[in-house]
């Protein structure tokens, strides 16, 4: 699959620094030192519905990840999938009564769309679900040889006791496991089940859905957990260094693909750390397409709001806080927009070589972006009040906030 286009990041002057991140499975920081190629991978949409302003949150946390890379003047290797065949997204198709590749593909499109105007940079790899497949295949296989897999009247499960270091990513005890797993697309109930949160590996065709030749497995596809763990592994390999998605992702789904990775490969750990994003809510409830209480980006662009401002918006909450979409929240962006566009129009200003080190300290720590906010208010404040003589800093001061936040001024 082709991803979007990228935009332009400008090189700044000095050194950038190396990110200390909240990592789920140490339950605190860690200082990440990747070498000359920092390994990313991303879950991406499941293309049922458009993007929302939680879909948006949660990218934008890991734009700015790469973001503080790029700045240190590594290359970063960014992965994402799209979940293009799915139980949700089949049922969406059904309801609708459209077919579920097109509904697959016209949100996918939509999502590139979204993704090119918020200039969040583009994965290297963009990889479906369907396509693939024919690695799946060999993966559950090999999982089902080793002893950690096994079949369910044609379906085949993981067995989360083969992995000596299940339940290290999210650390949650059984009971909690249990619940999570029953809301987030598992069977604990299913009877016949060695373990109850043992997830799907391969699922056997059923009638009037779609399936593909799985070889030894019977026709069928895949699970969801594996389907991350093939494209990670085949793009990146084991060990990459940060493995991303919202909070809401951290049990069973990331639990469960490093334990996959983890019995495959007999190498641990399958990323250095997991980097989960709040949840966003609107009218008090998290933002879901089950639900329905969504706010879109496309929404918005088409009603004339710039996308600079929708990124200042989510940059004015810290990406591990669980927030509250508004439009208060997004009419303040809109003016924080408005000041620091003046401010950077004028042909100079007070010098901005301490604001750039600013911006860099806050988002190293843990991506504090309410702190580089605060910062570029500061230096904006000051040129309304009293301005200043140096005729590089606006345009220096224009550059970092492309460079480090993704807002074009
Ligand atoms: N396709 C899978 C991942 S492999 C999936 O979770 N798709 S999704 O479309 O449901 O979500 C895409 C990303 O947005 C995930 O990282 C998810 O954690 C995140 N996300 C979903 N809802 C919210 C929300 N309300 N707030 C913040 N992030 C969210
Ligand atoms: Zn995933």
């Amino acid at each position: 699959m082709h991803a979007w286009p990228a935009s332009e990041v400008p090189a700044l002057p000095g050194q950038g620094r190396d990110l200390r991140i909240h990592d789920t499975a140490s339950g605190g920081r860690v200082t990440l030192r990747p070498g000359p190629v920092a390994r990313l991978y991303v879950c991406g949409i499941t293309p049922y519905d458009a993007t929302h302003m939680g879909h948006a949150a949660t990218y934008n946390a890991f734009d700015l990840v790469q973001r503080v890379w790029l700045d240190t003047k590594r290359q970063v290797h960014y992965v994402q999938n799209v979940t293009d065949v799915d139980d949700p997204l089949l049922e969406r198709a059904q309801r609708d009564g459209v077919d579920w590749v097109k509904l697959a593909e016209q949100e996918t499109a939509l999502f590139r769309e979204d993704m090119t105007a918020l200039r969040m940079l583009p994965p290297k790899h963009y990889t479906g679900a369907v396509e693939a497949i024919p690695g799946i295949v060999p993966l559950v296989e090999r999982l089902r040889d080793l002893g950690a897999a096994y079949e369910l009247e044609g379906d085949i499960y993981f067995s989360v006791e083969s992995d000596p270091h299940f339940g290290q990513v999210s650390r949650l005890d059984a009971t909690a496991m249990r619940l999570l797993s029953a809301e987030r697309g598992g069977d604990p109930d299913r009877p016949g089940k060695k373990n109850p949160l043992d997830p799907l590996l391969w699922l056997a065709a059923r009638d009037g859905e779609p399936s593909w030749d799985g070889g030894s497995l019977g026709r069928g596809r895949p699970g969801w957990h594996i389907e991350c763990v093939a494209i990670a592994l085949d793009h990146l390999g084991m060990g990459f260094d940060v493995q991303g998605g919202g909070s809401d992702l951290a049990f069973p789904h990331h639990e469960m693909g490093a334990s996959h990775a983890q019995v495959l490969t007999g190498e641990f750990p399958m990323a250095k750390a997991y980097v989960h994003a709040g949840m966003v809510a609107l009218d008090g409830e998290k933002m879901s397409k089950s639900k329905g209480n969504l706010v879109f980006v496309s929404q918005l662009r088409r009603d004339g709001v710039d996308p600079a401002a929708i990124r200042l918006a989510l940059h004015a909450h810290h990406y591990r806080s669980d927030w509250e979409w508004t439009d208060q929240g997004l009419q303040e962006a809109v003016a924080r927009l408005g000041r620091w566009r003046s401010a950077v129009s004028r042909p100079d200003g007070p010098a901005a070589d301490a604001l750039i080190e600013e911006i860099r300290e806050a988002l190293a720590d843990d991506l504090d972006t309410p702190a580089a906010l605060a910062a570029v208010d500061r230096w904006v404040a000051l040129q309304q009040e009293r301005g200043g003589t140096d005729t590089g800093a606006p345009g220096l001061v224009s550059r970092a906030v492309d460079a480090l936040l993704g807002v074009a001024l």
